[in-house]
């Protein structure tokens, strides 16, 4: 059987047992089988996240984010700014980044400690994404940065790795993806937008770019990546700060 039709009987076996009378239990066991239990798959809406989670990473693996033309780059995007940066963040932009850090560590080889000009001499490449917000606006804008599989390749991500937890230097904001994810060509270490440097409101000095999933996916102020085989020992378990306040861990797009 080929790997697409294996995937639509997969697939269709989730949907039909969903809208089946012990549908979502159903649905639950087939995805289990899979090993496509999101994170937060406990509490009321557990079975709904196991079933969003599972559909599309049978469907969708590989697709990509719509990318626009450079003519719909937003004039005046919205930047969600933090109110009040802490002195540590003030430190650093008054000293213009240099000391500023990111870690890779976790499951993999040659744990890293990277500047931004260590990540800016890697390869890196430029797409114009969609930035969405839960609460119904977005922007559209231009997003230069180093594939995150690069970095993951730099520190040799061990095989056993499902998940990367990646953390901001605010310490409420941190959040994971799985290894789809992770290794997506449009999943970024951004440090750059619309031709310049990423400006401190929309991230900078570097972001997670995540564009197959909603805006709080897109970390900004990023310090910290960790290579994980389960989720269960980062916060409460749940995969992400979000599921935390009542979000879902897997915010597809
Ligand atoms: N560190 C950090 N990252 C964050 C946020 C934040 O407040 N702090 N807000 C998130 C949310 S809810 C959204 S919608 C996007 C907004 O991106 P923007 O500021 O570029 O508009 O950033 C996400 N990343
Ligand atoms: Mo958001």
């Amino acid at each position: 059987m080929t790997q697409i039709s294996r995937r639509k009987l997969l697939t269709g076996g989730i949907v039909v047992a969903a809208a089946g009378v012990s549908g979502l239990a159903a649905a639950n066991r087939i995805a289990r089988r899979y090993g496509l239990i999101p994170p937060d798959s406990g509490g009321i809406y557990g079975p709904g996240e196991t079933l969003t989670y599972a559909a599309q990473r049978l469907i969708t693996t590989h697709s990509l984010a719509r990318e626009f033309p450079r003519s719909m780059i937003s004039k005046t995007p919205f930047a969600n700014e933090v109110a009040t940066p802490s002195d540590e963040f003030k430190r650093h932009q008054a000293a213009n980044f240099i000391d500023w850090r990111l870690t890779v560590d976790g499951m993999v080889t040659n744990p890293v400690s990277l500047s931004i000009s260590d990540i800016k001499a890697m390869p890196f490449r430029n797409q114009v994404t969609e930035v969405v917000c839960e609460e119904g606006w977005s922007y559209v804008a231009e997003w230069i940065g180093t594939p995150l599989h690069e970095v993951l390749h730099a520190a040799e991500i061990l095989p056993q790795a499902r998940y990367v937890v990646y953390r901001s230097i605010e310490p409420d904001w941190w959040d994971s993806i799985d290894m789809a994810d992770a290794l997506h060509p449009q999943t970024f270490i951004t440090w750059g937008m619309n031709d310049g440097d990423l400006p401190v409101g929309f991230g900078g000095p570097l972001r997670m770019r995540v564009p197959r999933q909603l805006g709080y996916k897109s970390v900004k102020y990023l310090v910290h990546l960790t290579a994980a085989d389960s989720l269960k020992h980062f916060g409460k378990g749940l995969g992400s700060s979000a599921p935390e306040g009542g979000y879902a861990w897997y915010a597809g797009i």
